[in-house]
């Protein structure tokens, strides 16, 4: 493959020390900009010819590193402010977004927007992941994802930024939705294997027991599918034992594994043996009252502890966040030399779903950048 379009970013001069994504949600992702902007034009959406990207204004977020300052301006089309919502707000919030999502053309509008709203913020490396849904005017599963992939396809195109896509179980679904996930997104890996790489376990997780989630993390691995799994976001000690044990190449949040969260010192034990790169969602773990405060985040101790972890956004809509809003927090609990932030980011290149190839590829690329800032 062949990695011209990367060469923008290059010529940026800048660089936003996030600059990989590896923890996203596509509907979580749509700013309160641009899901104003698809309700206002839903009839016209369905037009072809419709121009489907909005100007994305990013003002301030890149950051300067020539002076080794590491400071972002928190403004990127409405996700001016972090946005408190209980974990069960979450949940209503995301429903709201999907009773807005109801065409192809809204869900490929949506795709390209996220896209472009990461890509404006120097994230040169995004894994995007959803939910397949046949809802209203979206008749199949398979076209649902099919209108990813366009987005996807066409953003790549478009922005100076690598895309994959990850195929979302939901918990709340159940087992045999699940399996049918898994399958679906086999069909559509064989077609597109170089955007479909994955399997996201989530979902609400007050539903479902830990077993079943853990055959179907097999099938997906049988399938030749990298899995991130999330972590129970209630204290469920028992299910995040059986997760790690199966051992997922990441897990998403994880801030009970520690006894001082809530987790056994069984579970603490496990996951210092395992050493499964986290992906730390700090916003959305305070707004959501998993973590009391950024200060008792668990990044703090996983970072203390030398274990592996990558700053991720989560919902950046949902919860008003940017990527260089959650290395800011980051930044406000750990010290961190210049080196240890490139050392993050090559780090987050390291646990991502893309192949050698691009791996060898992004790494050049963030060690040139550093490089010349440094
Ligand atoms: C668990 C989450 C989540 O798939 O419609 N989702 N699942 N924990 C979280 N932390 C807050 N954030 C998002 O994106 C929205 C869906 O992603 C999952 C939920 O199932 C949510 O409905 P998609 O693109």
């Amino acid at each position: 493959m062949g990695f011209d379009f990367l060469n923008p970013v290059l010529n940026r001069g800048f660089v936003s020390v996030s600059s990989k994504e590896l923890h996203a949600h596509l509907n979580g992702s749509i700013s309160n900009h641009l899901l104003e902007h698809i309700k206002a034009n839903s009839e016209n959406l369905n037009e072809s010819g419709n121009e489907a990207f909005l100007p994305v204004d990013c003002s301030g977020v890149l950051m300067n590193v020539n002076n080794h300052s590491v400071e972002a301006a928190n403004v990127c089309n409405g996700k001016q402010s972090d946005t408190r919502r209980s974990l069960k707000e979450c949940w209503s919030a995301f429903a709201k977004i999907h009773e807005v999502i109801t065409t192809p053309r809204a869900l490929y509008v949506a795709t390209v927007n996220v896209i472009a709203e990461f890509s404006k913020e120097n994230v040169i490396y995004l894994e995007l992941r959803t939910g397949p849904k046949k809802v209203h005017n979206i008749p199949s599963k398979l076209s649902y994802v099919e209108s990813v992939v366009k987005g996807i396809t066409d953003a790549q195109k478009r922005f100076p930024i690598l895309l994959k896509l990850l195929i979302s179980i939901d918990r709340k679904k159940g087992e045999k939705d699940a399996f049918e996930t898994v399958e679906l997104a086999a069909t559509v890996a064989a077609k597109y294997p170089e955007i479909v790489v994955g399997i996201d376990v989530s979902g609400d997780p007050q539903y479902g027991n830990s077993i079943w989630i853990v055959n179907v993390m097999k099938e997906a691995r049988r399938r030749g599918f990298k899995i991130s799994c999330h972590l129970p976001e209630i204290v469920n000690p028992d299910e995040a034992i059986a997760f790690l044990e199966f051992a997922p190449e990441r897990l998403g949040h994880g801030q009970f594994l520690h006894p001082m969260y809530g987790g056994t010192a069984e579970l603490w034990e496990l996951a210092k043996q395992k050493r499964i790169p986290v992906e730390a969602c700090i916003s959305s773990n305070v707004a959501s009252g998993m973590a009391v405060s950024v200060e008792d985040h668990i990044v703090k101790i996983l970072h203390q502890e030398s274990l592996p972890y990558i700053i991720c956004t989560d919902d950046s809509g949902v919860f008003g966040t940017t990527l260089s809003n959650e290395y800011r927090k980051l930044l406000s609990v750990v010290q961190l030399n210049f080196q240890q932030i490139q050392n993050l980011c090559l780090d987050a290149v390291a646990y991502s779903f893309a192949t050698e190839g691009e791996k060898e590829y992004l790494n050049k690329i963030i060690q040139t950048w550093w490089l010349e800032a440094d």
